[in-house]
């Protein structure tokens, strides 16, 4: 057992683990019609013209069978890895849902406009409430790792799984479509949705229907729903996973409008799980209740007959699925530091690649500005702090040293003198909440010029008065070139006032294409350095030290 201090058990083992679901009535009542509505059509339909006529199963000849059939190595070994994997995405993801328990369809999330919580409290307005306050514990048996406030190597988790995910989706697809097998998948007639209207008839009235060999073809429901699974669902949790990232939204905030916006998209990439999980549930039944031996022979062998062989390999393999699950939680616990610096072996140069070279822009206007906005972050308790609040700062001075050529102290007087700007953009939290706001400062790119930071400063730190979750003074780190980007503000004001103080006063920092963690609230000094690796724990960063959160959080 890995033990923990006091401070780490208040979080993986919160006193209050109370699990419940509320979904907002308007929504669970219409759903629950739609579902009645399509249930009761069926059987008005049959007690008025009958049981649908579903054209009989044609006798296949299988030594003159022409068209695509039987699972070949690729298929099988696909859909195996492809279980893997979005089981691997499925349990990851519900670590990261409940770290910010509440869906919306509005980028503000402001509390009580959710459509679903997974928590059973309601946001306090007496009182600061902060995202992380909010966070829940999730069992580990339904989830990986599955305990509070591991967000960081959820992601870590999930992120590994989604490569495995893309390369055996764009494998399988493209194996389809190298063979004649896309054709068992891909409608090939409007007249199919007539026979799954007609197949479903049956189902829903407690009939089966007349089943082909799956080894030869499906029946049309069975075909929309396998069509469904690989085209829709599979690559829609792929794009909506795109539309959280900041730093493809700060640039392209079309992008997540397709989906209806940046919390509608987190909602869908929900939806598909849940449409992944339906999924599983009906057709693991059907592959029982329709000949489970043959089936099973036919998906982990390749053989069409009755024998058990397939069966027993098949329990195997989901014995090794189960066994990855038990597999990624010890490793959680025991190697988190592990596991983070195995994503960032991928992640890291590829993000530079990538998602990093993307410019924000802003794109908002005044009147998209979040009328609610999630604080996050323990409030400095430092007198000294303290005291510099309650004569508004008038004291304060930055300090801004290290490896520069003209180390300063700057009062908030001197900062403005230097030049400010103001921007609208919008805050993603790696909880997965958002917000939008306006805020003015002074552009990183002008403190950088003022300082002149020497050839081997590649990094600078930002170092708050405030203390972080497991304790220690909050700090991270940026790479130079990042904060010489457009949009990197040292804010000093928000909404066009001065800064709160829950909010970060004196000053925060904006890096609008990165996660929230890296901006640093209450800042009290800067400081040039060659590496981030000479700071902390050496991972960029509190929160990438204590809880294995990325260095560079594009996504
Ligand atoms: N000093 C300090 N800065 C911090 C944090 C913190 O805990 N301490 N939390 C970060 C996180 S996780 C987020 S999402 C943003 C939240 O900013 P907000 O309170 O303005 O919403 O602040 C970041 N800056
Ligand atoms: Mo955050």
């Amino acid at each position: 057992m890995v033990s923990f201090d006091a401070e780490h058990r208040a979080v993986h083992y919160p006193a209050d683990r109370r699990f419940r679901i509320w979904i907002r009535p308007s929504l669970l009542i219409g759903a629950g019609i739609a579902l009645l509505l399509v249930i009761a059509a069926a059987w008005i339909e049959v007690a008025v013209t009958g049981m649908p006529h579903i054209p009989p199963v044609p006798q296949i000849y299988p030594n003159n069978f022409t068209g695509p059939h039987g699972f070949p190595l690729w298929v099988r070994y696909s859909h195996f890895f492809n279980f893997l994997f979005v089981m691997m995405l499925i349990r990851s993801g519900l670590s990261i849902l409940v770290d910010h328990p509440r869906l919306y369809f509005n980028d503000n999330c402001t509390p009580d406009s959710e459509w679903i919580r997974v928590t059973p409290l309601r946001v306090p307005r007496d009182r600061m409430w902060t995202a992380k306050d909010d966070a829940r514990y999730i069992s580990p048996f339904v989830a990986t790792p599955g305990y509070r406030h591991t967000i960081g190597i959820a992601r870590v988790w999930h992120f590994i799984n989604v490569h495995g995910f893309i390369i055996t989706g764009v494998f399988f697809i493209t194996m389809l479509f190298n063979t004649n097998q896309w054709r068992r998948l891909v409608p090939a007639s409007p007249l199919v949705l007539l026979q799954a209207w007609n197949t479903w008839v049956h189902y829903a009235t407690f009939h089966l229907p007349p089943e082909p060999n799956g080894f030869y073809g499906y029946n049309a429901l069975q075909q929309i729903a396998y069509f469904s699974v690989v085209f829709v669902f599979g690559p829609l949790a792929i794009l909506t996973g795109i539309a959280m990232s900041p730093a493809v939204v700060n640039r392209f905030p079309w992008y997540a409008k397709i989906f209806g916006g940046r919390q509608a998209a987190r909602s869908i990439h929900f939806l598909t799980m849940l449409g992944f999980l339906a999924f599983l549930v009906v057709h693991v039944t059907l592959i029982v209740m329709t000949g489970f031996a043959r089936n099973m022979n036919h998906i982990v062998l390749g053989t069409d007959d009755q024998g058990h062989p397939g069966m027993l390999l098949g329990f195997a393999g989901i014995a090794l699925v189960l066994l990855s699950w038990i597999a990624a939680h010890y490793i959680s616990w025991h190697h988190p530091r592990g596991l983070q610096r195995a994503l960032k072996f991928v992640a890291y140069p590829m993000q530079l690649l990538t998602l990093n070279r993307l410019v924000p822009r802003e794109k908002y206007t005044e009147k998209d500005i979040s009328p609610y906005f999630w604080p996050n972050g323990k409030m400095p308790i430092s007198e000294n702090w303290k005291q510099l609040a309650a004569s508004g700062f008038e004291n304060y001075r930055l300090k801004v040293g290290g490896l520069v050529e003209n180390p300063v102290e700057l009062s908030l007087a001197d900062l403005e003198r230097l030049g400010e700007t103001e921007q609208i953009t919008m805050h993603h939290c790696i909880q997965g909440w958002s917000g939008i706001a306006k805020w003015g400062g002074l552009p990183m790119t002008k403190l950088v010029e003022l300082v002149r930071p020497k050839p081997e400063a590649r990094t600078v730190a930002f170092f708050s008065f405030g203390e972080a979750l497991y304790g220690g003074p909050y700090y991270d780190t940026q790479r130079l070139d990042n904060v010489l980007k457009a949009e990197c503000l040292l804010a000093s004001q928000m909404n066009g006032q001065r800064l709160p103080l829950e909010y970060g006063a004196p000053l925060r920092l904006r890096v609008e294409n990165q996660l929230g963690y890296k901006m640093v609230k209450w800042i009290e000094r800067i400081e040039f350095v060659g590496s981030e690796k000479l700071l902390g724990k050496g991972e960029g960063g509190k929160n990438e030290d204590d809880e294995y959160f990325d260095l560079l959080p594009n996504i």
